[in-house]
């Protein structure tokens, strides 16, 4: 069991007051509370060996290139690639899949299909219509059932020689659905395609194994698992990542330039140009160690008994509906209430120091689907409290009375 007091005591932000309340923070899907360790290491990275990576013959540019690749090391091993140069660093998720969608304009040719689920978030939809766009082929669409799963019978129609590539995220932003990925990987390849996962809102919740799950890329982004913002990386299969072209070109990603011909660095640089967010990347390592040292067994035993109980809080509030009411699911809870449009709740709440999202949690078209303009999502981490749940549903029945 997790010492919850303890971890609190990590994350200086958690004794912080909002609008005079206690904070209690649930928009950890948005982007999760640093803990004093990785707040401390970028201050000390800075402190202490701030200098340009892969460049300097002096020390403390050794000494950052040294930091960033133990980093991409430590990263390596954490999501179990099988080599360091299939990490690259990135901004975030939507710079991964960018980078992919980039690299397979010289791949699609009009005719081809593009799968993606409905239940995406825009970062993982928006690239592949682009790429669509430019290349002439055709966007499929994973439909989704009343409880905010995928149908997979449908999916496993739409897979034809086709397809070239599927993508899906491993679990929704929007509704916390957690996604069958290896058992669709596996149909995917079996007809060809390369398969990309939005892992965005999976790497605060569980370790994600690359290998095992055989994807050919892995997205997803440093800020939402207690790491700084502005890092992210993608995953991608050693074979994959030198078929696609670079994504940007500049100084680092080359091996010799002239005005005739340039040729390419090996990866992971090719896909690495400028300078890159050295702090964050070194720092993104050490959030894996902190998580790590916390342990992702016993942060989803935490997770499960936090999602197990505000369920049955919420419900108890008349005219509350759940989206999103599929058996596999992470910590995270979407919701209305009957006749109360979900801005007015969040912003109420906010006054009593709760932040939750409210909206459309850039997941339009699940919000379609629903027929709804969005919903209230609170999305719990480790760090968070079942008293915490409490104190939210409190404040949101108080907010109904306001508003009914
Ligand atoms: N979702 C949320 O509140 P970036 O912005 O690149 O770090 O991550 C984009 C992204 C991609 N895929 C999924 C599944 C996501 O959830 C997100 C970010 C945040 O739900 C902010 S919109």
């Amino acid at each position: 069991m997790l010492d919850i007091q303890k971890i609190r005591a990590d994350f200086p932000i958690l004794s912080e007051k909002v609008n005079g309340k206690p904070l209690v923070y649930f928009d950890n899907g948005a982007t999760s509370q640093k803990p004093q360790v990785v707040i401390d290491a970028i201050a000390k990275y800075y402190q202490e060996i701030n200098a340009n990576i892969h460049r300097g013959v002096h020390t403390l540019s050794q000494l950052a290139t040294d930091a960033y690749e133990i980093s991409r090391v430590k990263i390596q091993h954490h999501i179990n690639a099988k080599f360091s140069h299939e990490v690259l660093f990135t901004s975030g998720t939507t710079h991964g899949i960018n980078l992919v969608t980039n690299g397979f304009a010289s791949i699609l040719k009009p005719g081809d299909e593009v799968i993606v689920s409905s239940l995406e978030h825009h970062s993982n939809i928006v690239p592949w219509q682009m790429l669509c766009e430019k290349t002439g082929a055709t966007l499929k669409v994973i439909p989704m059932n009343e409880d905010g799963e995928l149908i997979i019978e449908a999916y496993d129609a739409l897979l034809s020689e086709k397809t070239k590539v599927v993508t899906v995220n491993h679990i929704s932003n929007a509704l916390g659905i957690i996604n069958p990925i290896k058992y669709m990987i596996e149909k995917a390849h079996a007809v060809g395609a390369a398969v990309l996962i939005d892992g965005a809102q999976a790497v605060p919740h569980l370790k994600p194994d690359v290998q095992d799950l055989d994807c050919d890329f892995y997205a997803f982004s440093g800020h939402k698992m207690c790491g700084p913002t502005g890092t992210g990386i993608l995953y991608g299969k050693e074979e994959w990542l030198n078929k696609l072209p670079p994504y940007q070109g500049g100084g680092e990603m080359i091996k010799e330039v002239t005005f005739e011909k340039t040729t390419y660095a090996d990866l992971p640089h090719k896909f690495e140009a400028g300078t890159p967010n050295i702090a964050g990347g070194i720092v993104l390592g050490t959030a894996v160690d902190y998580l790590n040292h916390i342990g992702f067994h016993n942060i989803h035993q935490h997770e499960t008994h936090l999602l197990q109980h505000a369920t049955k809080r919420l419900l108890e509030i008349e005219g509350l509906k759940i989206y999103g009411t599929g058996k596999n699911k992470a910590s995270v809870i979407s919701f209305n209430i009957d006749g109360i449009h979900p801005y007015d709740i969040g912003s109420i709440i906010d006054k009593l120091g709760i932040a939750v999202r409210t909206g459309h949690h850039c997941a339009q078209p699940i919000m379609n689907f629903f027929c709804i303009p969005g919903t209230i999502r609170a999305s719990f981490s480790f760090y968070n409290t079942k008293e915490e749940i409490d104190i939210m549903v409190e404040a949101i029945k108080k907010a109904k009375t306001m508003l009914s």
